[in-house]
């Protein structure tokens, strides 16, 4: 369906009959312009901390709104080319909300290609947004999702250097579905990869599934990315995208998206159980943390091993670490 791009003229037009009020280009508009747009927060948790490494701002329309579901509000919004208008709402909604509720952190935001491309200021005015609401832009991490192939790499990396000259991360979204890929990954060199959640559902039952997402984090070592799975909603998931070396976990297991989000405590306490290895085999913790941000060492595993690029690199390097029973898997 077309809606017309003269949406926000016609609202309010005085000759305009009554029962063309409710139109979805109406209520867009309207959405639009009164900051009406409703925000969820997501927590990401640190499988290694068990912190909260910060929150997924979602985008909802107002509750009573016939643009209520996101797919609609956007689809709408794509349909009459009020995309950017929608998004720059969502996201200075998004920090507002994030700053009154008092949210630690950083705040992941979402942004399309199209917008990204569209709005040559949008990074001054996200840093302006910040700035005015008592806020580091180093608190903003941009979740970038590919909708099309793109076309033009040099434009989306100047794109987001600018994002990243005011100090905002990137992060890569939804990697593995639709466009979003290793190209992608390759050029964008992004703080963060966030895995599609078809990767994550059942991944303890799907030997498959388990191998990419091992590969994933392999490359992200490589590239200097740090892997969140999306979508853990079972402890089930959760063991094993522990035993896989995933850096962040986001899903119901840990918060459903909340207006005012908490943290499942007893999602917490299975981290905590399920990585209580690490603290048996090493005496140490501060050496896995370390092990872990060192390029070359492939990954340091918690819960029954480490994994080294060699061992006697691992010996030389942290002797402490390597006289622990270390097991190659
Ligand atoms: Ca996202």
């Amino acid at each position: 369906m077309k809606f017309p791009r003269a949406g926000l003229l016609a609202m309010s037009d005085p000759a305009r009959p009554p029962e063309y009020s409710v139109q979805p280009a109406d209520e867009l508009t309207d959405i639009i312009v009164k900051g009406r747009v409703q925000t969820l927060f997501q927590p990401i948790i640190d499988t290694f901390s068990r912190a909260t490494l910060g929150f997924e701002a979602l985008s909802r329309g107002p509750a009573d709104s016939s643009l209520h579901s996101p797919m609609e509000l956007f689809a709408i919004a794509r349909d009459s080319g009020f995309t950017v208008a929608l998004e720059e709402c969502c996201l200075k909604r998004a920090v507002e909300r994030f700053r009154d509720a008092k949210l630690d952190g950083r705040l992941f935001l979402n942004l399309s290609p199209s917008t990204l491309l569209a709005s040559r200021v949008l990074s001054a005015r996200l840093a302006h947004i910040f700035e005015q609401l008592g806020l580091p832009a180093s608190r903003c991490v941009l979740e970038i999702t590919e909708q099309s192939l793109f076309e033009d790499y040099g434009m989306i990396r100047k794109a987001l250097n600018a994002f990243r000259d005011v100090g905002c991360e990137i992060a890569v979204d939804d990697l593995g579905a639709g466009y979003s890929g290793l190209k992608t990954w390759s050029e964008v060199r992004p703080d963060y990869v966030k895995i599609d959640r078809y990767f994550v559902s059942s991944v303890h039952a799907d030997g498959v599934k388990a191998q990419i997402l091992r590969s994933i984090v392999e490359m992200s070592r490589a590239i200097g990315s740090r892997v969140i799975a999306e979508g853990v909603e079972t402890a089930e998931e959760c063991l094993e995208l522990l035993d896989i070396g995933v850096d962040y976990l986001q899903g119901y297991f840990f918060g459903e998206p909340r207006p005012d989000p908490s943290v499942n405590a007893q999602a917490l306490e299975h981290l905590a159980v399920q990585s209580g290895g690490a603290a048996a085999m090493c005496a140490d913790h501060l050496v896995i943390d370390e092990l872990r941000r060192i390029k070359g060492l492939a990954k340091a595993r918690r819960g029954t091993s480490f994994l080294f690029a060699s061992a006697g690199e691992a010996r030389l390097l942290y002797p402490a670490a390597a006289a622990e029973p270390a097991a190659q898997t």
